[in-house]
């Protein structure tokens, strides 16, 4: 029998790598295209690109099972995409219309699926924390063997929302893994400016709960890590925090001309690239070569193209729909 390859002596699997880039690779070719749908004036209001935190989405989506629940942010396309949401139901969203996942009411910064356990999705920065708590109580009072994943971003941990959350998720110990998305900045600001702790990790000392710091440039450093996180969480149902460093490419949000840092920083940050990372890996391996790769960034820059045709095709919404799902106890 053949011995296994490895890479940083860690064994590697080719078929599990080569789905992570290809998913990597959806990610950024589909917040491309959500920027051009922008900038070409088919939707309106916010978009809050992912491009460049790609890495963390993939790597902690393959270690969670089907029904964990999601919640985040508004920086969330692709984190709905790959809890299961069909893209071209999420491109439906973004431009409001009818077969949107939100039915076209949420729009970019509100994506949901009760179906899929994608619960938002959410414009109030923290409000998703108190919200991930009570989804895990659920998960205890029900004896579900779920987790859950909220995502917070650096300048969400200032919110106070968030500390009485975490206090609380500590206390009655339920399954919630808190990530920072540590993309260093809040809108413009700059998280050394409004923090007095170099890394947001140790604010889980405040509440005695577990965690840990990770490079969430690398997929693979990231999925190693949340395999054996991920696993905790759901054996001790306790909540575990992980400041995650990453970074995001594009300004704040489509209408950011990112005056408050470098463009050598960010070129700093490109030459780390996730997919870039993973495409040499995968060269270096003999898993995949030049023509492997033009071949799939042409096959899924065909499926982007259709999700946003899907999209565009999508009815706006019935006047009705206005009266639907707004409060929880309708029939
Ligand atoms: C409660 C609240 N305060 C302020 C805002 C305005 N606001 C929107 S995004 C944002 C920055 C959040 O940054 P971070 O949590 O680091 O997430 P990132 O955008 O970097 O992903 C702010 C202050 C808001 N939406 N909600
Ligand atoms: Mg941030």
């Amino acid at each position: 029998m053949k011995a296994p390859k490895t890479l940083r002596n860690v064994a590697v699997d080719r078929e599990l790598m080569v789905d992570m880039y290809r998913k990597m690779l959806f990610f950024r070719r589909f917040e491309e295209r959500a920027n051009l749908a922008y900038t070409q004036q088919k939707f309106s209001g916010f978009c809050h690109l992912h491009i460049g935190q790609e890495a963390l989405n993939v790597g902690v989506q393959t270690c969670l099972q089907p029904d964990d629940y999601v919640i985040s942010g508004y920086r969330s396309h692709t984190q709905a995409i790959a809890k299961g949401i069909p893209a071209q139901k999420v491109f439906a969203e973004l431009l409001g219309k009818s077969e949107g996942c939100s039915s076209g009411k949420g729009g970019s910064m509100h994506m949901f699926s009760k179906e899929h356990r994608f619960f938002g999705g959410h414009g109030i920065v923290g409000g998703q924390a108190p919200l991930a708590v009570g989804m895990a109580f659920k998960v205890n009072y029900e004896q579900e063997n779920s987790i859950v994943v909220c995502y917070l971003g650096d300048a969400a941990m200032n919110q106070g929302q968030v500390f009485e959350a975490m206090n609380i998720a500590a206390t009655w110990k339920v399954p919630v893994l808190f990530i920072i998305e540590n993309n260093l900045y809040g809108m413009g600001t700059a998280i050394h400016r409004t923090t007095s702790i170099d890394h947001l990790y140790k604010r889980a000392l405040a509440f005695d709960m577990k965690h840990s710091m990770i490079d969430a440039m690398n997929v693979l450093t990231v999925y190693e890590h949340m395999k054996s996180t991920v696993a905790f969480v759901r054996k001790n149902k306790e909540p575990f925090l992980v400041e995650a460093m990453t970074y995001r490419y594009k300004g704040h949000s489509v209408s950011d001309a990112g005056t408050y840092r470098t463009k050598e920083e960010v070129e700093e940050y490109q030459k780390r690239d996730p997919i870039l990372q993973l495409q040499e890996d995968l060269a270096r391996l003999d898993f995949a070569d030049d023509d492997a790769f033009k071949a799939w960034d042409k096959e899924i820059r065909e499926q982007v193209k259709e999700a946003e045709a899907f999209a565009e095709a999508s009815p706006p919404p019935d006047e009705r729909e206005l009266w639907t799902n707004v409060f929880a106890d309708e029939t």
